[in-house]
């Protein structure tokens, strides 16, 4: 056959195999195989010294023409490839914006949260201020400027995670007090809450928990008795457990505070005629409370001769767990949906 025809017919197939590639690594496998040394192109250069000296030239420049042709054929397909593969993802990526959109599930706040914001909202009505301190606490604000020195037998309330000897995770609320009042340089009246979180070395159980949340309550002016107090109380309690709660007293001890009681709360199950939930006793102990030892007052730069202050401290679970009648303190901390969504 004739050589220049033979080119010629070379090239039609070679491009219609670059026309039928829309794969980038198929047209890269087409360009080495006509291209490359060991390809059709270069077998057809192999035989130039077989033709007559004047044909050589000739036949030369059809083979290089046929092969640069054969070179823009694949650049442009290249492109063209290029360009389908844009089309496909922005296809691909297109938003559907007439499908239905997907449920959002709107979250609420933890039961706990809950509680510490109505306890406050209360307070803040009736003149307190919110005060909060850290977590990590000194052994002198958490417990000796509490009246508690070190070796007070009293301590052992509280059993306490120690960081270094006079450093711990404070185990109530009750140093937020102290720095309050050193704060005040022992001069100005006191009306704060605190809520935190809380740490001791409890083993969790049902009603025990390593760490756990409470709410102090301090109160220090010039004319401040205990009838404030139990006046104070019986506001929280109605408020939380309903108008028809009645509170009483009883003696108890805290380092803190003297004279110091527990405090009881009518049940609000059985209205105070005895049942499980209050063990008969139409009582049920929610916080302890008192009128802030001297001891305290001095240690923190107030003078007992001018100024008195009542005290409390609850825990915020025990509170969640009487209202809601929760019979396991740990199902505050396992983020159990089905437990948090109840409390919406
Ligand atoms: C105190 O922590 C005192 N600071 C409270 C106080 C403040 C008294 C001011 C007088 C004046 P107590 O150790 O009893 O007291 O703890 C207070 C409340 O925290 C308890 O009534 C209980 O509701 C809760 N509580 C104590 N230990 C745990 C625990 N391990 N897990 C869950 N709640 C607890």
């Amino acid at each position: 056959m004739d050589i220049k025809q033979k080119v010629k017919d070379l090239l039609k197939e070679a491009k219609e195999q670059v026309a039928a590639t829309d794969l980038m690594h198929n047209l890269n496998q087409v360009k080495a195989d006509y291209l490359g040394k060991k390809g059709p192109f270069s077998g057809l250069m192999r035989h130039m010294k077989d033709l007559p000296n004047e044909e050589k030239p000739t036949f030369g420049k059809a083979v290089n023409t046929a092969k640069q042709e054969l070179k823009k054929a694949i650049e442009k397909q290249r492109e063209v490839i290029k360009e389908r593969q844009i089309q496909a993802k922005l296809e691909a990526e297109t938003i559907d914006v007439t499908l239905p959109s997907r449920q959002f599930r709107l979250g609420n706040k933890h039961l706990l949260t809950q509680i510490i914001e109505h306890i406050e909202d209360l307070f803040i009505g009736m003149g307190y201020e919110i005060k909060e301190g850290p977590e990590v606490e000194i052994d002198e604000y958490n417990f000796e400027k509490l009246n508690l020195p070190k070796n007070h037998p009293a301590r052992d309330m509280q059993d306490t995670f120690y960081i270094t000897e006079d450093t711990l995770l404070r185990t109530h609320t009750s140093p937020v007090q102290v720095r309050t009042m050193l704060n005040n340089n022992g001069n100005k009246p006191i009306k704060i809450i605190c809520p935190g979180i809380v740490y001791r070395r409890d083993d969790d159980d049902a009603t025990h928990s390593h760490q756990f949340m409470q709410i102090e309550g301090l109160v220090v002016d010039e004319k401040t008795t205990m009838a404030d107090l139990k006046g104070t109380l019986e506001i929280m309690a109605k408020e939380l457990f309903g108008e028809q709660r009645k509170i009483r007293l009883r003696p108890d001890y805290f380092p803190f505070t003297e004279p110091s009681v527990e405090v009881d709360v009518s049940c609000h199950n059985c209205g105070g005629d005895g049942c499980h939930i209050c063990k008969q006793t139409g009582w049920i102990e929610v916080l302890g409370a008192g009128m802030v030892n001297n001891n305290v007052l001095k240690a923190s730069g107030y003078d007992p001769e001018k100024y008195q202050g009542f005290a409390f401290g609850v825990g915020v679970e025990r509170l969640a767990m009487l209202k809601y009648k929760i019979n396991d303190i740990r199902d505050f901390y396992t983020n159990d949906q089905r437990f948090n969504n109840q409390f919406k």
